[in-house]
């Protein structure tokens, strides 16, 4: 069988059939219904946020919390990284806000802070850094920046699901953060995502622009559109977050095999784990040094993929680099485009046997040089 990145953590049949038989005697299957609120009061505790608003996605959660911070009618710049996956630039752009990439770290590849001031601008509005692999951007001085310059900071947490950084939930930083719920993700509601925040004002307007900005029968008050998570997906993720201890603990001996195993390698650099932050083991990224390890990040993905295992290149090319953004915003990103160049995520997921994270260790480490 092959081998993928990931495989989504699923309940059992019957365990999920039991969640959603209240969905079938009362046939309400969507629009915030018991489901909906059972989970969003479930996750809120998890995470250990004092606001949360679900969504059908992770990417309409990032989209209309820029709304919501009333970003959209700026016009202005975001300041953001181009190390990440397309929806957080694409959430920038699609509220008609221009992105200003920022290059990264080559320690853990979130956003560079001693980067950010120098692009800021009398048209700089916001800052949107991403917990990249679970990895936690410099808050505390990105919250610096932020209150000198006076400008929101949206987190896309879309990695970071359940991590703490100082025994704190990394929902609470910033004005926002977002999550994503997707199948490929540590925790999945199938498609989902959610938004945490303070201010419970930003509740009514987040609610507003999920649901066409109906305020009630009678009165809608915004353009809104519809992003509303369903009471199946809610179900989904009930079950799957009884799970998640199992999963992640799973997830921790791959991840603590892997390290063993590629750890002292030269040429090769794992992630290093911070003793502030308590991860999720969402991805296992490893960065190749050809001219030290003597093969390259793509001969490993193609030596992988001939024994029908497939480890992703997350995130190649760099966002500034994809057709759709290339040469229309600034790309002055050298550690971005470097790492992009040179990073693999190998397959991390719950059922992954110990075996298979041995065969994969053992053709990365054929014919190199030391
Ligand atoms: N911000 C960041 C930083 C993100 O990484 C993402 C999403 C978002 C925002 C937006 O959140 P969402 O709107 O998606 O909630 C995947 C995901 O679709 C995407 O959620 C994720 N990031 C991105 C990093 O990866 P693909 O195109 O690589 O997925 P795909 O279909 O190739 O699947 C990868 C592997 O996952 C498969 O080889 C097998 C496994 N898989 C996949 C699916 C769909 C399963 O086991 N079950 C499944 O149902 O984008």
């Amino acid at each position: 069988m092959s081998i993928l990145v990931t495989r989504s953590s699923m309940p059992t049949l019957e365990e999920y059939t039991e969640e959603i038989r209240p969905i079938f005697e009362s046939h309400w299957m969507t629009n915030m219904g018991p489901v909906y609120k059972k989970f969003q009061s479930q996750l809120k505790d998890y995470l250990q946020v004092p606001e949360l608003s679900l969504f059908v996605n992770g990417h309409m959660a990032l989209e209309m919390a820029l709304h919501a911070l009333g970003l959209r009618e700026s016009g202005g710049e975001v300041i953001t990284t181009p190390f990440t996956f397309v929806s957080t630039t694409h959430a920038i752009v699609r509220n008609e806000l221009t992105p200003v990439f920022c290059d990264i770290k080559a320690d853990d590849y979130t956003i560079d802070p001693e980067k950010i001031e120098e692009l800021i601008t009398d048209r700089t509005v916001a800052i949107v850094p991403v917990h990249v692999y679970g990895n936690i951007c410099e808050i505390e001085k990105i919250q610096r920046i932020a209150e000198r310059y006076k400008l929101k900071v949206i987190y896309d947490a879309a990695h970071a699901f359940g991590v703490t950084y100082k025994g704190i939930g990394v929902g609470n930083f910033g004005d926002a953060s977002i999550f994503s719920f997707h199948a490929t993700k540590v925790f999945n509601s199938v498609e989902g995502g959610a938004v945490a925040f303070h201010d419970r004002h930003y509740c009514q307007k987040l609610h507003e622009l999920k649901n066409f900005g109906i305020q009630d029968q009678e009165t809608v008050t915004a353009v809104g559109g519809n992003a509303k998570l369903d009471e199946f997906r809610a179900a989904m993720g009930i079950c799957n977050l009884r799970r998640m201890d199992v999963c992640l603990n799973a997830r921790k001996r791959i991840a603590e095999r892997y390290d063993a195993r590629l750890g002292n390698i030269a040429g090769i650099k794992i992630l290093s784990r911070k003793r502030d932050i308590a991860p999720n083991y969402a991805y296992y990224p490893v960065y190749f040094d050809e001219a030290v390890f003597g093969k390259s990040r793509d001969d490993i993905y193609k030596a992988l993929e001939k024994e029908d295992i497939y480890a992703r290149k997350y995130f190649y090319p760099a966002v500034n680099e994809l057709e759709c953004y290339r040469g229309v915003f600034g790309s002055d990103t050298p550690i971005a485009h470097k790492v992009s160049n040179r990073i693999l995520t190998l397959p991390i997921y719950e059922e992954l046997a110990m075996e298979d994270v041995d065969r994969i260790c053992s053709i990365i480490l054929q014919g190199r040089k030391n």
